[in-house]
């Protein structure tokens, strides 16, 4: 199974935000793929499951930035 998400985050400047948000998005359990579109702050998540809102947040606020939503 797999399942892709978009969510909005905020506080991205660089390439360095980028790689934070993907580096904590990638330990979540089941998360296979992480895309950021540093511009927009459009970060799309696929997974074998389905994430929580809540973990999702959680990841988000770890690296240093804000989820919409
Ligand atoms: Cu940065």
């Amino acid at each position: 199974m797999s399942v892709t998400a978009t969510f909005t985050v905020t506080g991205m400047t660089c390439g360095h935000c980028v790689s934070s948000v993907t580096e904590e998005l990638t330990e979540l359990d089941g998360v296979t793929d992480v895309a950021v579109e540093l511009d927009s702050g459009a970060v799309t998540v696929t997974s074998t499951r389905e994430l929580s809102q809540a973990e999702v947040k959680a990841a988000i606020t770890t690296a240093g930035y804000d989820l919409v939503g």
